[in-house]
């Protein structure tokens, strides 16, 4: 009971804190970080609903775009979002709003590109190089999300947004708390207000992908092949003409941690996804990436858990996955093993 209460008056902290600081401004950029994931996206479509209540004009960046992900959310939901992708001079505005943002870098430009613009930051994030210029901070790292900060904002100044916001904001939430697997101090509240406003679950589930894909994801695990490494890594490989990413993600929901997806283009694409227990173990689907690149003079990169190899080869993808099997598992199980006898050293 008495949680619940503190935790509305601290939202209404926040909310006093925003308004006071925007009440009256004139036009305001609210941005996020480059390729806006469904968080920051949500984010910024709630902070301009606030906004706009109070009268204040509002421009919409997303630095090279909202992701993939963000656009098929939009897509279905069926909102049309105006959203440029590089930062407009800062004095053509008096505020900028940056949400789910830390550093500067992560909006593609330096901290002189804020310079004279009047900073306001919100995040769920560790405070990084942006909250030292920011006049007003509203930094919640107990927060799952920055769509929950922002909805029990939106909610202490009894904003009222349509269903189809309400619905993207369930699916920020959802997005930064791997579906509810965590939650922050807001997400439960910030998730009460959304559906109070008719917000409704997107799930994008596999269920929902358009037959093609579908059809792409089945096949190709009619075809994979599974090796285990460190006792209980699964690496799964397999091949597939289009949607190779898409595959790759299916199979890491089906249990495996290492996914190799073998799939079109020329150079040919090798989409590799990696779960948070290869993280765990020192595999990253960046590092796997620059393996396979390697063996076939191709280039590869990409993040921690999702990455891509470009290669060249003749061969038929079946064969390059017959290769890719063959030599991954041996270089994936050194660098699992490297891991886990630096940890030890480090504990000793
Ligand atoms: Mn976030």
């Amino acid at each position: 009971m008495h949680e619940r209460l503190s935790r509305k008056r601290s939202a209404e902290k926040l909310a006093l804190g925003f308004l006071s600081s925007v009440a009256g401004a004139g036009k305001a950029v609210i941005v996020g970080h480059s390729n806006a994931d469904p968080d920051a996206l949500a984010s910024i479509i709630l902070v301009s609903r606030i906004l706009e209540k109070y009268g204040v004009e509002t421009v919409h960046v997303c630095p090279e775009g909202p992701s993939k992900l963000s656009r098929q959310l939009l897509d279905r939901l069926g909102v049309e979002h105006r959203c440029i992708v590089t930062m407009p001079t800062s004095s053509l505005y008096e505020w900028i709003v940056v949400v789910d943002t830390s550093n500067p870098a992560q909006l593609g430009i330096g901290m002189e590109d804020l310079e004279g613009a009047k900073l306001i930051v919100i995040d769920h994030h560790y405070p990084g190089k942006l909250s030292n210029n920011a006049l007003l901070k509203i930094i919640e790292k107990r927060a799952a999300s920055t769509t929950e900060i922002v909805a029990v904002i939106a909610e202490a100044l009894d904003v009222l947004i349509d269903e189809k916001t309400a619905s993207l904001g369930v699916a920020g939430i959802y997005y930064d708390t791997g579906r509810l697997k965590r939650v922050g101090i807001y997400t439960l509240p910030a998730l009460d207000y959304l559906v109070s406003m008719g917000g409704k679950p997107v799930l994008l589930e596999a269920e929902d992908l358009p037959f093609s894909e579908r059809y792409a994801r089945v096949k190709a695990a009619s075809r994979m092949k599974t090796a285990r490494i460190c006792k209980e890594l699964i690496l799964s490989f397999t091949h597939v003409g289009s949607f190779e990413s898409s595959v790759a993600r299916g199979l890491i929901d089906l249990g495996a941690d290492v996914a190799i997806v073998v799939g079109g283009g020329a150079p040919i694409r090798v989409a590799v996804r990696t779960s948070n227990r290869a993280l765990d173990n020192g595999l990253t689907a960046r590092d796997i990436a620059k393996y396979i690149a390697e063996r076939f003079q191709g280039e590869g990169g990409g993040h921690p858990q999702a990455a891509m190899a470009h290669i060249k080869s003749g061969l038929p993808r079946e064969e390059i996955v017959e290769i890719l099997y063959k030599s991954v598992p041996g270089k994936a199980a050194r660098i699992c093993v490297g891991a886990r006898s630096n940890e030890r050293r480090e504990a000793e």
